[in-house]
């Protein structure tokens, strides 16, 4: 197949990259692009050499599949274009995920939707997709009511730049610099940040508007409610959630294990174990740890789910969801 891949220096881009190559994706033909401040740079697929062209009009043509991580703005501008050239797009961005005519997907969760598509298939965003894995199993056989989620994001979520400044906030704070307590950004060195988004009106994030409206859409559950902080850590690479889940029916401890024992791309820990980021990193899974009723809430369970947002929250979710439209040739059209 002709694979294209908008964004392929970025960070989710490499990802993207190494997931096809992992999964030995049937790619014939490998088209790398990126924006004119990126294009001509070299990026390697399969051993060999390829350089970066600059996205236009013109380098669709026929292009089966396309996967996009080169943000919103240019998913908008983009993926009609590539799709009227006969691609499907499977947008990475939050540019097409809450559109009615695009399937927003988590293989594990709503594979069937992707035949919904009419030409664009938007991922999830990272936050939500290690959520709902690990949450749709129990809700398939509980019937969730209402989750809350707390969650620890690392600093690769942002992109390339922010890695280089976690390590130049840790390093000037190290060095004895000190900083401007009311100056704004604040480093994200030895700090956390509850704030991931631009904070509306009332109060609430981007990031954590996504929790709810992504998990209803996906589940297609729109009584489901949704409580929600994001946070940003100073980790690199990947996010951890504390997960409160309530559920119309009561439910068991032993249930629940079996459940996410069997349940696709989850890792359940036995006991009280728990898997940390740095654990997690490069891993295709959702680990949950720290299974348990929770302390406060009836018919709920507490948990600690954590993923690689660059993996499962973003490259192998979208690679996935191009093996679903290879295994579906219908739905390609
Ligand atoms: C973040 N979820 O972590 C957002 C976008 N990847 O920054």
């Amino acid at each position: 197949m002709r694979i294209a891949i908008l964004g392929a220096t970025g960070l989710v881009g490499q990802e993207m990259i190494k997931t096809l190559e992992d999964r030995n994706f049937p790619v014939t033909e490998f088209i790398p692009l990126a924006s004119s401040k990126s294009a001509g740079r070299v990026v390697e697929f399969r051993g060999s050499q390829f350089e970066v062209k600059e996205v236009s009009q013109d380098v669709f043509e026929g292009v089966e599949i396309a996967l996009f991580s080169a943000g919103a703005d240019a998913s908008k501008k983009w993926a009609p274009i590539a799709v009227s050239n006969g691609a499907v797009v499977i947008d990475n961005s939050s540019a097409w995920r809450m559109d009615p005519e695009v399937p927003l997907v988590v293989p594990e969760v709503n594979p069937q939707d992707i035949r919904q598509h009419r030409g664009i298939i938007a991922n999830p965003n990272c936050a939500t997709i290690q959520a709902l894995v690990a949450l749709a199993p129990l809700h398939r056989r509980f019937r969730l009511e209402y989750f809350s989620a707390v969650t620890f994001q690392s600093v690769s979520g942002t992109g390339k730049e922010a890695l280089a400044e976690l390590d130049d906030s840790i390093s000037s704070i190290l060095k004895g610099n000190t900083f401007e307590p009311h100056v704004y950004p604040l480093p994200i060195g030895f700090n956390v940040l509850p704030h991931i988004g631009d904070i509306d009106e009332t109060g609430v994030s981007e990031e954590e508007w996504k929790m709810l409206n992504e998990s209803r859409k996906i589940l297609h559950h729109h009584r489901l409610q949704v409580s929600c902080t994001t946070v940003r850590v100073p980790v690199r690479r990947g996010h951890s959630e504390a997960i409160v889940a309530q559920f119309e029916d009561q439910v068991t401890l032993e249930e629940a294990y079996a459940l996410l024992s069997d349940a696709s791309g989850v890792v359940v820990m036995s006991e009280n174990k728990y898997i940390t980021p740095l654990q997690a990193a490069e891993s295709d899974f959702v680990y949950v740890g720290r299974l348990r009723y929770d302390m406060g809430l009836p018919r709920a369970l507490s948990m600690w789910v954590v993923s690689d947002n660059l993996r499962k929250g973003a490259a192998l979710n979208a690679v996935q969801i191009a093996e679903l439209l290879v295994s579906d040739l219908g739905a390609l059209k």
